[in-house]
């Protein structure tokens, strides 16, 4: 192989690995960095994990957070989140709220923090209105909890909702944006990076497109 070959090599793959990624100004200091990938490859203070009620280690982006992080350690931190009813059931975090704890193993990545959020199950939950609301609020109350801890300057979000929980695409990624921008746009904050980091090409596809038409 020669010269001329070798950086062709090295920088398809950086690209592969990277994958596609664009960057947005919501205001003169913040940032919105649309990219694909795998969130627990991206280098943030906090990333935010679609969690369930319970905060149970679970599959989809959640088992690749808590597989990052250190299953059994993640676990132990999200039983230490007290119970909203106790005695009652196992809740620890309503659909719509956020609660936060360390990031474990992925401190070696550089992310402090894990937001765990939980958008609604639209297999359960199938008033559009409701579905609507609920997701909006989860991203609010992330971005909330991301506020309240003064050293999260960089903050990403995983497509909430958008695979097991069965949100159609088009209208959570509608709401993604416009509720995560307006967020931005009306609260002052230690923020200057939030990134949505979309698994598939299709999802990045999607975000790209309509990030335009909320901006
Ligand atoms: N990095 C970024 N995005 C990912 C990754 C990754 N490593 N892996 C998957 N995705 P889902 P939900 C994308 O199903 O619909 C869990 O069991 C995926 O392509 O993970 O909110 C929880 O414990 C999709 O676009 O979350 C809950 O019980 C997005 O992440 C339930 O699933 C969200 O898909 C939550 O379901």
């Amino acid at each position: 192989m020669n010269i001329i070959q070798y950086i062709i090599m090295i920088v398809s793959v950086n690209i592969s690995v990277l994958g596609n990624i664009q960057v947005f100004s919501v205001t003169p200091q913040i940032k919105l960095v649309i990219q694909q990938g795998d969130i627990t490859r991206c280098s943030v203070d906090a990333i935010v994990n679609a969690a369930n009620e319970q905060l149970l280690g679970g599959g989809g982006v959640c088992g690749a957070i808590f597989n990052a992080a250190g299953w059994d350690e993640l676990q132990k931190a999200c039983h230490r989140v007290p119970r909203v009813y106790p005695g009652i059931n196992n809740v620890r975090c309503p659909v719509g709220e956020a609660r936060i704890t360390k990031s474990f193993n992925l401190l070696d990545r550089g992310v402090r923090w894990i937001i765990h959020a939980v958008g609604p199950d639209c297999r359960v939950i199938k008033d559009e209105n409701k579905q609507n609301e609920r997701l909006m609020k989860a991203y609010q109350s992330a971005l909330r909890c991301a506020v309240e801890h003064e050293d999260i300057h960089s903050l990403a979000f995983p497509f909430i909702s958008s695979a097991i929980y069965a949100f159609p695409p088009q209208r959570a990624a509608r709401i993604a944006l416009e509720t995560t921008i307006a967020f931005l746009k009306n609260h002052q904050s230690n923020l200057k990076e939030v990134h949505f980091v979309l698994f598939s090409q299709d999802d990045y596809d999607l975000f790209y497109n309509k990030v335009e038409e909320v901006l």
